[in-house]
C-alpha cells in the first residue's frame, strides 16, 4: 500500500504536548490547516498505536517511545535540544525543526532591538531619565559599527540581512563556508576569534549542539573588542554565564541583552535579575505563533501523507 492510499484506509493522528504553548489556540489551528488529520493531546492518548505524527515542546521522558506506529516527530521550536534530552526518545525517527518565515522575523525585530537599545544609549539615557538629567550623548556612527552574527541558516541570514541594511559592518559566522551578499563570512572554529575581533555587537543566534555548548566563554569574550554588546538568542547554554559576568564587570562586555538561559528560568538568586547592564527577556525572542507555524506544519504533514520528502529533517549527526 503506497502513503496516500494508506491516510485513505485510517485516519491519520497528531499528538500534541506542551507545557509551555496554549493548546485551545493550537489544536484548532492545526485542525482548520488539516481537516483531514485527528488530534489528540497528551497525557489523554487514547490508543497510542493511532497515533502517527507527534507534535511537541519540552515532550516528557517516555512519551515519544510510548507511541508504537510514530513517524515524524514535530519540533515546535526551530531547536530541537528539548526533543534530544529525552533519553528514550525513538532514534530513527525524522525530527522535523520549525522553520516559519514569522518566527524568523520575529527573531530580527528582536536582535534588531537588542543591538539598538545600546547602540541608541537607551540604558544611560533611562539612567538619566531617572536622575532627571537632561543630557544628549554623542552619536555612534553606525557605518564604522560592526555586529557579529553567530549563526547564518534560517534565521541567522536573515538577522544578518537586517543590520546591513540599517548600515552597519555585518560579520557572520557558520560551520560551512558561506557566501552572503554584503555579508564578510567566516566559518570554523579556527576563524572565531578573527571574526569576534571586529564585532562591536554580538548576535549568537546558533543551535545547542556538542559544538556550540559553552562557546561564548572568556576567551571569546576577551576576543571581543573592549564594551561590545552580547546579544544571545539562540540557547542559554552557549554562554559560560559566570565568564559573561565576569566580562561584564571588568567592562570588556558592554552589555547584554539575553533572551535564554542555562537553566530556564534562572534562579531568583542569578545575578543576571539585578545586573544594570543586563536586559532580560523570557524566552520570547521568537514566539511559535500557531497561525502562521500550523501552515508550516500541514505542508509538512500532506507532503508526507502523499509519500513525499518532508522538508526541515534535522540531520542528527550534525545535530541540527
Ligand atoms: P539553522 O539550522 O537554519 O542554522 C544554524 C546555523 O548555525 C547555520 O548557519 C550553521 O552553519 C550554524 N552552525 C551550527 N553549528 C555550528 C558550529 N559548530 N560552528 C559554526 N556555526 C555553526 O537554525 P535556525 O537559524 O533556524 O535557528 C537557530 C537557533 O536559534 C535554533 O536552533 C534555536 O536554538 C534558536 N532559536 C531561538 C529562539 C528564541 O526564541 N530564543 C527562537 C527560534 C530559534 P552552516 O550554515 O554551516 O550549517
Ligand atoms: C525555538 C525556540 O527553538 O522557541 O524555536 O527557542
Amino acid at each position: 500500500m503506497i502513503a496516500g492510499e494508506q491516510a485513505l484506509a485510517k485516519r491519520s493522528c497528531m499528538l500534541f504536548s506542551s507545557p509551555d504553548d496554549p493548546v485551545d489556540v493550537w489544536v484548532p489551528e492545526l485542525q482548520r490547516n488539516l481537516p483531514e488529520v485527528e488530534f489528540r493531546v497528551a497525557p489523554e492518548l487514547g490508543a497510542a498505536a493511532d497515533i502517527d505524527y507527534a507534535i511537541v515542546w519540552k515532550p516528557p521522558a517516555g512519551l515519544l517511545a510510548s507511541l508504537p506506529n510514530l513517524k515524524v516527530i514535530f519540533s515546535i521550536g526551530a531547536g530541537i535540544d528539548h526533543i534530544l534530552a529525552d533519553p528514550e526518545r525513538p532514534k530513527a525517527l525524522p525530527i522535523v525543526r520549525m522553520v516559519d518565515p514569522y518566527l524568523r522575523d520575529m527573531m530580527c525585530e528582536y536582535a534588531l532591538l537588542g543591538v539598538l537599545h545600546f547602540h541608541r544609549f537607551m540604558p544611560e539615557y533611562q539612567a538619566d531619565q531617572q536622575a532627571r538629567v537632561w543630557q544628549r550623548r554623542w552619536p555612534h556612527y553606525t557605518p564604522e559599527m560592526t555586529v557579529g552574527v553567530l549563526g547564518l541558516g534560517e534565521i541567522g541570514a536573515k538577522v544578518a540581512e537586517s543590520f546591513r541594511q540599517l548600515g552597519f559592518r555585518v560579520r557572520g559566522w557558520s560551520r560551512g563556508e558561506k557566501r552572503l551578499p554584503g555579508i564578510e563570512c567566516f566559518h570554523g572554529r579556527a576563524a572565531l576569534p578573527v571574526m569576534l575581533s571586529a564585532c562591536h555587537y554580538l548576535v549568537c543566534v546558533l543551535p545547542l549542539t556538542g559544538e556550540t555548548a559553552g562557546l561564548l566563554d572568556a576567551a571569546a569574550f576577551a576576543a571581543l573588542p573592549r564594551g561590545a554588546v552580547v546579544v544571545s538568542i539562540g540557547r542559554g547554554k552557549h554562554v559560560v554565564e559566570p565568564d559573561l559576568l565576569s566580562a561584564l564587570e571588568s567592562g570588556q562586555v558592554g552589555g547584554a541583552f539575553l533572551d535564554v538561559y542555562a537553566s530556564e528560568p534562572p534562579q531568583p538568586a542569578h545575578p543576571f535579575w539585578r545586573h544594570p547592564r543586563v536586559i532580560m527577556t523570557p524566552h520570547i525572542a521568537g514566539e511559535i505563533v500557531p497561525k502562521s507555524s500550523a501552515k508550516v506544519v500541514a505542508a509538512n504533514v500532506r507532503r508526507h501523507l502523499a509519500g513525499e520528502p518532508i522538508a526541515h529533517v534535522v540531520d542528527l549527526a550534525r545535530g541540527y
